[in-house]
């Protein structure tokens, strides 16, 4: 199944009169208040959100999954996937791997195809969270923090193989998410699960190729429910430091104790130059992966009020970051919910962007609170839709993606093609 331009411009062309009526008026709205609307739309052509290859297929919980049909059932269908996604929307145009979920046969005609559909390969991903088949060692215990040093080794000679599959596809970071930790008191002595983990990401990270870095994901619990090693964005920054310039630290939105303070967190590392990027999605009480935007977005608008500020202060661009989207579950059609999570980020950005940084610092400095929060909630209550389907219409997606999706009845092709009882490879 492959989306031709053709029908993108087919779809665009009969909604054109009332897409230009909108974002007209969303145009003079923003005008009034002098800030350009092009300008916020070239910005959110550039924004890049990667999909992670384990977000195609029907997610699952550990009380079952119900799966959908055609889902991807290899490597060269999850990539055939991103990219009837980035045909859509022209804004998801990479995909991250994890192994050994997914393993490259043929590098070259895997990027081949990658290509043909206008996709790169983002970060890679190393799994030392769960046993796989023929393997020596357990990871029962933890991996890169083991007592024994043999389940250390073999978990660190994994992620070098990870990085050599990375390499040989273009990417460039390794992103480790560990699930080391305890489930109960007196399991591990604290201290010795950071040193051992520290001395494996150190040989890790002695085999990064020069341009490459590598990414480290904190979470405060699950699947240990007593301790985990690197359990907030503190653990990991502190990892980070230590290992060097390479090393920066990934926020899954979902990774926190409830009530956290995201945005003030996402301030602080970018303070410090230690933002790698984002791991997207939502949640109301865990790591819920659901979609993003669909239970805080003003959460999510303020986390981006924050890495707006952050970006500019550095002089970084938005691509210079690691955005992805990390969420699946069991009840949606996986495409339409990744179109979704990704119109989600782009409308936090829009709504970000928008904000007036220098009349926000008057009225910190003049601690005129009701100014600041009218600040910040007037560009929160704008409607930027028109300015993001514009942004997907110029880089030549869809002005309505998940419309456009279903008009094509591009499930039911995919079921087609691939059966109605597939079981995507993954979680
Ligand atoms: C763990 O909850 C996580 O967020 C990590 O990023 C993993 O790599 C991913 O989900 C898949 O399990
Ligand atoms: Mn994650
Ligand atoms: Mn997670």
């Amino acid at each position: 199944m492959k989306i031709e331009q053709y029908q993108i411009d087919q779809h665009n062309d009969s909604l054109l009169s009332r897409h230009n009526n909108q974002l007209a008026y969303t145009e003079e709205q923003l005008g009034e208040q002098g800030i350009n609307a092009q300008e916020i739309v070239k910005a959110l052509e550039a924004f890049q959100v990667a999909i992670p290859s384990w977000a195609l297929g029907t997610g699952g919980t550990r009380f079952g999954r119900f799966s959908g049909g055609g889902e991807p059932r290899s490597l060269e269908e999850k990539v055939e996937d991103v990219g009837l996604l980035h045909a859509l929307n022209r804004s998801s145009g990479s995909i991250s791997l994890h192994i050994p979920w997914d393993i490259p046969g043929q590098a070259e005609s895997i990027i081949s195809l990658a290509s043909s559909l206008n996709l790169t390969f983002d970060a890679v991903n190393s799994n030392t969270f769960q046993d796989q088949k023929n393997q020596e060692e357990s990871y029962k215990f933890g991996s890169l923090s083991h007592v024994d040093p043999k389940v250390r080794k073999q978990a660190v000679d994994h992620n070098i193989e990870v990085i050599k599959y990375g390499k040989d596809l273009g990417s460039k970071a390794l992103s480790i998410w560990l699930s080391d930790g305890s489930c109960f008191p007196g399991q591990s002595n604290f201290v010795k699960s950071f040193q051992y983990t520290l001395e494996s990401l150190q040989e890790i990270y002695a085999a990064l190729p020069d341009d490459w870095k590598v990414y480290v994901e904190y979470k405060a619990y699950e699947p240990n429910f007593y301790s985990t090693v690197i359990q907030d964005w503190g653990s990991s920054l502190l990892f980070c430091q230590k290992l060097g310039p390479k090393a920066d630290v990934l926020v899954d939105l979902g990774h926190h104790l409830p009530n956290a303070n995201i945005e003030q967190i996402v301030a602080t590392l970018m303070m410090e130059g230690r933002l790698a990027g984002f791991h997207f999605n939502d949640s109301k009480y865990g790591d819920d992966d659901l979609t993003v935007g669909s239970i805080r977005p003003y959460m999510l608008f303020l986390i981006f009020v924050e890495l707006v500020e952050g970006m500019k202060r550095a002089g970084r661009a938005s691509d210079t970051y690691a955005w992805m989207i990390d969420a699946s579950h069991n009840v949606k059609d996986p495409l339409e919910d990744l179109l979704q999570s990704v119109e989600a980020i782009l409308l936090a950005y829009a709504q970000a962007l928008m904000v007036d940084r220098k009349k926000l610092e008057l009225a910190r400095s003049q601690n005129d609170v009701v100014l600041a929060q009218q600040i910040l909630q007037n560009a929160f209550r704008t409607d930027v839709r028109p300015l993001v389907r514009e942004s997907m219409r110029l880089a030549g997606g869809a002005i309505d993606p998940i419309g456009l999706f279903r008009n094509l009845n591009v499930r039911s092709e995919l079921m087609n093609e691939r059966g109605r009882v597939t079981v995507a490879t993954g979680l």
